[in-house]
């Protein structure tokens, strides 16, 4: 019996209703769930395998989407909102000139919901999975405060330049329960970055979702051979703003702890953007922050549908380094930007996803809808 209770929860079978109905006393206990067959449009979803081409609703997807959606009031955060919710500190200026940054970043236990009925004990940054997105310009000084109220000792790793003092690993920076530790650096290279907790045991601290995406923006000044796309790329000016820019953390769920993902997202709830596309204006180029915390699996990966884009791996570069392609793959830590129009499509519905199926299934799917400026 439990042996079949826990492959009944395990991955594939997860979001199927029958197992959640038939198990639920059972996953209680390794994650708070409520029943999803109970929700509208999920109950004939009892088996997994097959796609019903006759439900309009299925037309774009597998039957692994749960119905309803999660709630974004309780869970703090909204997946829609998070696309292009930039955190860039408090300014102020140093004795010598320079620009501070001031972040301020809270450590805290807290349930979150990640697919309708299915429930994550997360540890958090600031309350959200994933954290605040920190945006900087090359070259500011970066001083993020970090408060932890959680239960576990936390760090705030980051991938940047900085010295050993500041790397947020046992011995330099590790901060207990109710207390604080400041990092203190500039912000170096350029690029699409993430920091995460670098507690041990590590695995089970980024899992748990501390982790978050870390922008820095190029300085034109220090670029002038390139200095109009790095304007294009910093963040508020004339020409950013012609972009569409959105950040896109692949993260994923082990629910029942057993070191396997039963839910894959980008930013945290599955299916979301295939639930709520994201809106695109068709004449405007995109722009988009992807960042790989997925923990368990090697690589997790982007494919656009209809369409290819250019890619600039580690964002550390103003030319790409991969030209036209559709898929690309990152091992956990590794992170780019990638740039792509519509300009010549038909406005419609365009699918993005991890080309690993199974995660697609399991939640990592999305949609662009590409529409008509309208006004
Ligand atoms: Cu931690």
């Amino acid at each position: 019996m439990r042996d079949w209770i826990r492959r009944s929860l395990s991955r594939r079978n997860l979001l199927s209703a029958g197992a959640l109905a038939a198990a639920g006393a059972g996953l209680a206990t390794l994650a708070r769930t409520q029943p999803v067959a109970a929700q509208s449009g999920h109950a004939d979803h009892g088996t997994h395998g097959a796609t019903s081409a006759s439900d309009p609703k299925s037309h774009a997807h597998g039957n692994m989407i749960s119905g309803g959606d999660v709630d974004n009031a309780k869970n703090g955060f909204d997946p829609s909102k998070m696309l292009t919710d930039w955190e860039t500190g408090t300014l102020s200026q140093l004795p010598d000139g320079r620009r501070l940054r001031t972040y301020e970043v809270t450590g805290e236990d807290k349930e979150i919901e990640i697919i309708p009925g299915v429930f994550f004990p997360a540890w958090t940054y600031n309350g959200r999975v994933p954290g605040p997105t920190l945006r900087a310009t090359e070259g500011d000084r970066l001083r993020i405060v970090f408060r932890n109220n959680g239960s576990h000792p936390h760090t705030m790793h980051f991938h940047g330049i900085h010295s050993a003092r500041m790397d947020g690993i046992p011995g330099a920076g590790m901060v207990k329960p109710g207390e604080e530790f400041i990092y203190e650096f500039d912000a170096l290279p350029f690029g699409c970055h993430l920091y995460h907790c670098h507690a041990l045991p590590l695995k089970r601290h980024i899992h748990k979702g501390m982790y978050g995406a870390f922008i820095i923006d190029p300085d034109p000044a220090r670029h002038p051979e390139q200095a109009a796309i790095a304007s294009s790329r910093l963040l508020g000016t004339p020409e950013n703003k012609e972009w569409q820019e959105f950040v896109m953390v692949m993260n994923a769920f082990d629910t029942d702890f057993d070191n396997e993902n039963e839910v894959y997202a980008v930013n945290t709830v599955g299916h979301h953007y295939t639930k709520h596309p994201i809106p695109i204006v068709r004449g405007k180029p995109i722009r988009v922050y992807v960042v790989n915390v997925t923990e368990f699996d090697p690589i997790n990966s982007f494919h656009l549908h209809g369409n290819f884009f250019d890619y600039y791996d580690h964002g550390t570069t103003l030319t790409p380094t991969l030209k036209t392609v559709d898929t690309v793959m990152q091992c956990q830590g590794q992170r780019g930007i990638l740039e792509f129009n519509y300009k010549g499509h038909e406005t419609g519905l365009y699918m993005f996803h991890a080309h690993q199926s199974e995660f697609a299934e399991l939640g990592w799917m999305g949609m662009f809808d590409v529409a008509e400026a309208t006004s």
